[in-house]
């Protein structure tokens, strides 16, 4: 049994004493501690597939701050370099992929869901962490969405317009949805395969599903996302395994997100809490939603903004909070805004949970 499973419980509608939060990112270089073992390491590949070190990271932000989660120190990447694609990461300009999937012949040649033996690192880490964590917080385990895989795996590297996946998009939609089914059906296999490690929660990184139109989001990004939270093992023994689903720029279209059957929406910051609420009608937790930028400034605007989304959201009822930041924290952040900010949701928000 966990000492706390606040989280778990604010992701299930369920009755709680004050808003949990966790932040996206919450292990990364605006930690001294963090940039230490990434130096030890030598690169972020090898930080990342060792699981000592990948252990040791997942529990630093905990080790200083009063959190309500872990997530599992590791990237969303992990998957097109099991398949093959020849990840590496640069300093300064992110990851890039050595082989990349342009043409029919790419999908023929490169693509297969990858052996889920190829990414036991992950799944050792998930291990020693919920060794190390002893029950004290929940882990949560993620993967990257199928389209936002796809957008990596197409563009070979970070873009800023994403012309070739668009390319193939408007030119063989019949290719991008080959790339959508194998990219689904790896998810989850290893989203399952966490879930078999020990995670308590999963989350589902969608963070350029924004950048479509409509039609196309629901077509390309939600209908995988749909199938995933379908087929994924939501119950071991008595536990429930919670699921979160983060379209970044997807707040125009969350009427359609509650309906994919997940049971929470992470939010970034351009909607208003109280109007992410009315739209989702308390069928679904809500996750979110400060501007990370938020965290640069001054102190006590910071409390007032975090409180300002605490009284947004409004008296929690049958609804769910989980406070978060819209997207990554920073690595300029100062490591004394974060304690100042879970400070501050963690007793404002007690006024709200009666
Ligand atoms: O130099 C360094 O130390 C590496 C920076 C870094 C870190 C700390 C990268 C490279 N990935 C990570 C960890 C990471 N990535 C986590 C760890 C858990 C946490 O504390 O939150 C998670 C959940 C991710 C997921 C991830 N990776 C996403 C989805 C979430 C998001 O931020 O939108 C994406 C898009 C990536 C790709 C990626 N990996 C790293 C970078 C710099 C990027 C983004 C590149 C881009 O902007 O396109």
């Amino acid at each position: 049994m966990l000492k706390n499973d606040i989280l778990l419980r604010s992701l299930l509608r369920e009755h709680v004493e004050y808003t949990p939060i966790w932040l996206m990112r919450q292990a990364g270089r605006y930690l001294p501690e963090y940039r230490k073992i990434r130096e030890l390491a030598g690169s972020f590949m090898s930080l990342l597939t060792n699981p000592d070190y990948a252990c040791e990271v997942t529990l630093q932000p905990l080790r200083r701050y009063n959190l309500d989660a872990v997530i599992l120190f590791s990237d969303i990447l992990t998957i097109p370099n099991a398949m093959g694609l020849g990840l590496s990461f640069t300093d300064g300009l992110g990851p890039s992929f050595s082989r990349k999937i342009r043409t029919e012949d790419d999908v023929k040649r490169l693509l297969s869901v990858p052996d889920m033996n190829s990414l036991s690192y992950v799944f050792d880490t998930i291990n020693l962490v919920k060794n190390e964590l002893k029950q004290q917080v929940p882990l949560i385990g993620f993967s990257g969405s199928p389209w936002t895989l796809a957008c990596y795996m197409i563009e070979g590297q970070s873009s800023k317009d994403f012309s070739n996946i668009k390319k193939m998009l408007y030119s063989r939609p019949d290719l991008l949805h080959k790339v959508l089914e194998i990219n689904t059906e790896s998810i989850i296999q290893y989203l399952n395969s966490q879930i078999a490690s020990g995670v308590d929660a999963v989350m589902l990184f969608d963070t350029w599903g924004g950048i479509l139109t409509g039609t196309a989001f629901k077509d390309f990004s939600l209908a995988y996302n749909k199938k995933i939270f379908d087929s994924l093992n939501r119950t071991v023994g008595d536990r429930r395994i919670p699921i979160v689903s983060f379209t970044k720029g997807g707040s125009l279209w969350l009427k359609d997100i509650v309906k994919s059957g997940c049971d929470a929406i992470g939010l970034d910051w351009t909607i208003d809490m109280s109007e992410a609420r009315h739209i989702t009608s308390d069928a679904v937790a809500l996750q979110g939603n400060l501007d990370p930028l938020a965290l640069l400034g001054d102190h006590s605007l910071l409390r007032a903004e975090a409180r300002n989304i605490i009284e947004s959201f409004g008296f929690v009822g049958n609804g769910g909070h989980v406070f978060n930041i819209g997207h990554g924290l920073t690595p300029s952040t100062d490591p004394d805004a974060v304690a100042e900010l879970i400070e501050e949701v963690h007793s404002y928000s007690r006024l709200f949970h009666v």
